[in-house]
């Protein structure tokens, strides 16, 4: 699955709570430009449902546990995450879909770039044939 990958992050553990951290380009494979965060997800409720064409992404469950499933137009491959010192790291050009998120559950993203609604890729159709048209 086109680079897919989980990344450990350092944990401190302490008697006070624990910590970690992630610094871009040295943890994971791009300089970090923005961060959001989903939260308050209603039970049932999925988000995603898209490609990005350039965007590289790292999913981390700060808080409680949902599901990712990625799709690079040939195979899909499904993550449950659930521990806030594991990221999904998500390279461009891979189709997203979350869900099954439990109650509190909170999914912090940190992203390659700023954002740019242009860059995304809504259609599935559309997404299959860009997979096709860069594999070329
Ligand atoms: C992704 C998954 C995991 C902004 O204005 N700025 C932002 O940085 C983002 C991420 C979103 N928005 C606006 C655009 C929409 O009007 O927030 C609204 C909801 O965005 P969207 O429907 O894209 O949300 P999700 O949860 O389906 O997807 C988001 C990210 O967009 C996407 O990159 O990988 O989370």
């Amino acid at each position: 699955m086109n680079n897919a990958k989980i990344i450990q992050m350092a944990k401190i553990a302490d008697p006070r709570g624990n910590l970690s951290f992630v610094q871009g380009v040295k943890d994971i494979p791009f300089e970090i430009k923005r961060v959001y965060w989903i939260y308050d997800v209603p039970g049932g409720e999925s988000r995603g449902s898209h490609a990005h064409k350039e965007l590289q992404q790292l999913i981390i469950a700060a808080s409680g546990s949902f599901r990712v499933t990625l799709d690079d137009g040939k195979e899909k491959q499904t993550y449950y995450l659930n521990k806030p010192y594991e990221g999904l790291y998500v390279p461009s050009g891979v189709w997203r879909d979350l869900g099954d998120f439990s109650s509190g559950a909170v999914c912090m993203v940190l992203a390659s770039d700023y954002y740019n609604a242009d860059e995304y890729i809504r259609d599935y159709d559309e997404f299959l044939n860009y997979r096709k048209s860069v594999n070329e």
